[in-house]
């Protein structure tokens, strides 16, 4: 920082809100691309009717999937594969088999559709994971139709029998379907679901689940995020977080030391924010994953108020015993308990997104800063 400056006369005005906002929202924007998730995309294939469309709705939501597209059956010729994508996910939702169309045309144009996709240069383009539907109720498997698809067309490895409509399938059929699936196609089981519409339909987060495990590594975060069924595992990705987040806090913290190692003269203290800023930004970028950079805007209060809080009256009045100078000691721990504070902040407002609920304002309160970190240092 070039107009930070150890000089015993700081210049408060450079502390503008217009150069935090700007500080905070550069460093936020950096990191939020770091962060950027590699999306995978999945390819959903079955017989026309065969519930393709609302599984894709009802695993991802109908911002991605509207209503209107359940029953759509393509402009036969022109267009056999609509796209539906959002940040974290990109579906290949096919105009499906039609039981009066020949079966080897069905073939070869899924064929040339796999292979242009999969001869794309960045693999990010490729498909990832396929669902292969079959309805339940009164559906056949034919292993020279659903069984080519799966052997010779699809990834077997990465490809998944979906048997929907399960609501409306009784268990006889179900047992028909699996033991075709299995013995006559050689269906791995656990590459076979069931599943149905219903809300609480437990199939649906079986395939959330098996196919999260599918995916390549990469692909795997994002899917977490597209997906919006499953809560739980969204709760335990964004708590997962916390190793990323206390490397964050420890390397400002260090940064911070650095920056008193020759104790600083409290009047300079505004010294840190620049390292305070790029904390709370980092840590931002982190936990907004599925808010759409909400806590870029609603963050900034938050900002503001800890950079006041590196003004030496502030400091000196609200930390007794300080001192005249802040010593790499000092310098590290308040930012070690800051970036907690404002973790713990974070966490909960990502936590509330991912629940449905209305997160929770981020805010910055001087007694329960200065009590958080009483606490915190025990
Ligand atoms: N009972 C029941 N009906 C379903 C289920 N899934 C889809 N459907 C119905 O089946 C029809 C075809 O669904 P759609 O998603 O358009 O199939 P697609 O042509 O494969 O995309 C629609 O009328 C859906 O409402 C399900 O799990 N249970
Ligand atoms: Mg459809």
């Amino acid at each position: 920082m070039t107009d930070s400056n150890n000089s015993s006369k700081p210049d408060f005005s450079i502390w503008s809100l217009e150069k935090i906002r700007r500080l905070f929202e550069e460093k936020f924007d950096k990191e939020r691309e770091s962060y950027k998730e590699k999306r995978p995309n999945i390819l959903v294939v079955g017989f026309t009717g065969s519930g393709k469309t609302t599984l894709c709705q009802k695993i991802f939501g109908d911002e991605i999937v509207p209503d209107g597209e359940v029953g759509w059956e393509g402009e036969p010729k022109t267009k056999n594969f609509k796209f539906y994508e959002n940040d974290f996910v990109g579906v290949w939702d096919s105009r499906g088999m039609e039981l009066n169309e020949g079966l080897d045309s069905f073939k070869d144009s899924l064929r040339a559709f796999i292979d242009e996709r999969n001869s794309q240069p960045n693999v990010d383009d490729h498909i990832h994971l396929v669902w292969l539907t079959v309805q339940g109720c009164g559906g056949r498997l034919d292993p020279k139709a659903e069984g080519d698809l799966f052997h010779n067309i699809l990834d077997p490895k990465r490809t998944f029998l979906v048997i929907t409509k399960s609501d409306i399938t009784k268990d006889r059929q179900k047992e028909g379907l699996l033991k075709v699936a299995t013995e006559k196609i050689g269906i791995p089981e656990k590459q076979i679901v069931f599943v149905s519409e219903r809300d609480d339909d437990p199939g649906v987060l079986d395939l959330i689940r098996r196919s999260h495990e599918l995916l390549p590594e990469a692909y795997k975060m994002a899917f977490v995020e597209a997906q919006m069924r499953d809560v739980e595992m969204k709760r335990e990705q964004i708590l997962g977080k916390n190793a990323k987040a206390k490397a964050l806090i420890v390397a400002a913290s260090a940064a911070a030391a650095t920056i008193c190692a020759a104790p600083i003269p409290i009047a300079s203290s505004t010294i840190l924010v620049p390292t305070q800023i790029g904390l709370i930004a980092s840590l931002a970028a982190l936990y907004d994953v599925g808010s759409g950079a909400a806590l870029k805007q609603s963050a900034l209060p938050l900002v503001a108020r800890v950079a006041g809080m590196w003004a030496a009256s502030e400091l000196s009045k609200l930390i007794p015993g300080l001192g005249s100078v802040i010593s790499a000691t000092v310098g590290s721990s308040l930012t070690i308990a800051l970036g907690w504070y404002v973790q713990k902040q974070f966490e909960a407002i990502a936590l509330a997104n991912a629940e449905g609920r209305e997160p929770p304002e981020p805010f910055f309160d001087w007694n329960e800063f200065l009590n958080f970190r009483k606490n915190f240092r025990q």
